[in-house]
């Protein structure tokens, strides 16, 4: 099992995180982990935030001379915007007498529902740690995961498939195309008619003060059968994919292979036929998105996932001021128009952290080279059923 714990404020002094559970010896490259940091700070539609930051990670502890030593792993990033913040963050002293406080709540975040749990008078105690500027640290950690899943030629990749009203229609295929076409587009969308409407939403949004969420996929190719399991409700894998995304920022909804489109056809429109081919089963359509029972099939892992717009709007919707009780609109803090291309580069980095869970977990080993033999033996005999 492997775990995490993760801190930091969005204009504290920087982000950390804690992971245990990660086999010895895996080699990592900080490059690569840096390359993931800067994947999700791209995309059209992210506000001025990302012009002052650019993220890189520092590892402080459980890595020596490029290996992981199977102790608590630390990184931390840090924010570099601090440095505008340092009287109105300051983490020790008095608070400035002209600080100014937030009372108004912003309908979508948790400003409102955060202020009266944690006694906060000033929202800016809630939405400093609500704020998605933490998933900078998942995407350190899943960062980390993706090197682990390549020493066993397991891949996660994401696009994204629907941006407010429009929907991708034509994208590739074949994967690496697919992910090429992602790569070149500013939304991340590989349908690139569908790439330039998108674009023309989230320019409409910000003409409007406006946002727009859409939906993203993310695609899991080289799952051995057998990752999670059904038999225990917090075993099963689709759960737990699912429980894992809904914790990122402003997701709202996440479907595995067919996923709401299932309850509306027939069975036998939905279920994939099995077959054998000489050397492993296979099927003839992924309805089932590649989990069956909480269960990896051996097909492809494929789940989608529904942002919904940033709660930040500059033409702010009614909210009430909670130390005078009067209706005024909602406050406006610095932010994006559109953040779902990060948002699937997020989901992208958590998906390879459950999975490489679930396969630490299939696999045990306390080191990488028990993981590989403790591979070899399983696909063995995988491949004798
Ligand atoms: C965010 C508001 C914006 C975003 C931020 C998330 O930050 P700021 O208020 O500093 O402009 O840019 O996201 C990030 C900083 C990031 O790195 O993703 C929010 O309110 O959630």
């Amino acid at each position: 099992m492997i775990r995490y714990l993760s801190a930091g404020e969005s204009h504290g002094p920087g982000l950390s995180i804690i992971i245990d559970g990660f086999p010895s010896n895996l080699p990592v490259s900080k490059e690569k982990i840096d390359e993931q940091l800067r994947r999700r700070q791209m995309g059209y539609g992210r506000g001025f935030r990302q012009k002052i930051e650019t993220d890189t990670v520092e590892v402080t502890s459980g890595i020596r001379f490029g290996k992981t030593l199977g102790t608590p792993i630390t990184m931390n990033v840090a924010n570099r915007d601090f440095k505008n913040w340092t009287d109105r963050m300051a983490v020790f002293g008095e608070k400035p007498e002209d600080v100014k406080e937030i009372y108004r709540p912003r309908p979508g975040h948790a400003d409102l529902a955060g202020a009266i749990k944690y006694d906060h008078e000033d929202i800016r105690n809630v939405l400093e740690r609500a704020s998605a500027r933490n998933t900078a640290t998942i995407v350190a950690a899943g960062a980390l995961a993706k090197q682990l899943l390549e020493q066993f030629d397991i891949t996660v990749t994401a696009h994204v498939v629907e941006l407010c009203d429009v929907k991708a229609t034509e994208f590739p295929e074949d994967l690496a195309a697919l992910v090429a076409a992602a790569d070149e587009s500013e939304v991340r969308c590989a349908d690139g008619a569908a790439s330039a409407e998108m674009i023309k939403r989230i320019d409409q949004a910000k003409e409007n003060g406006d946002t727009v969420g859409g939906i993203f996929e993310v695609i899991v190719r080289g799952c051995p059968i057998g990752l999670g399991s059904y038999a225990m409700p917090d075993r099963k894998l689709d759960g737990r994919l699912a429980g894992a995304l809904m914790s990122i920022q402003a997701i709202k909804g996440v479907e595995i292979g067919l996923g709401f489109e299932a309850a509306r056809r027939f069975g036998s429109q939905v279920h994939d036929p099995i077959g054998y081919n000489g050397q492993g089963y296979v099927r003839s359509s992924n309805g089932a998105g590649g989990l069956e029972g909480g269960v990896t099939n051996g097909e492809d892992v494929v789940v989608r996932v529904a942002m919904k717009p940033i709660s930040t709007l500059y033409k702010p919707l009614p909210s009430v001021n909670m130390r005078t009780k009067e209706t005024e609109l909602a406050a406006i803090e610095r932010s994006d128009y559109c953040a779902l291309p990060a948002a699937s580069v997020v989901g992208e980095n958590v998906v390879a952290w459950v999975i490489a869970d679930a396969l630490i977990e299939k696999l045990g080993g306390d080191s990488l080279e028990q993981m590989k033999d403790n591979w070899s033996q399983y696909m063995a005999r995988v491949a004798k059923r």
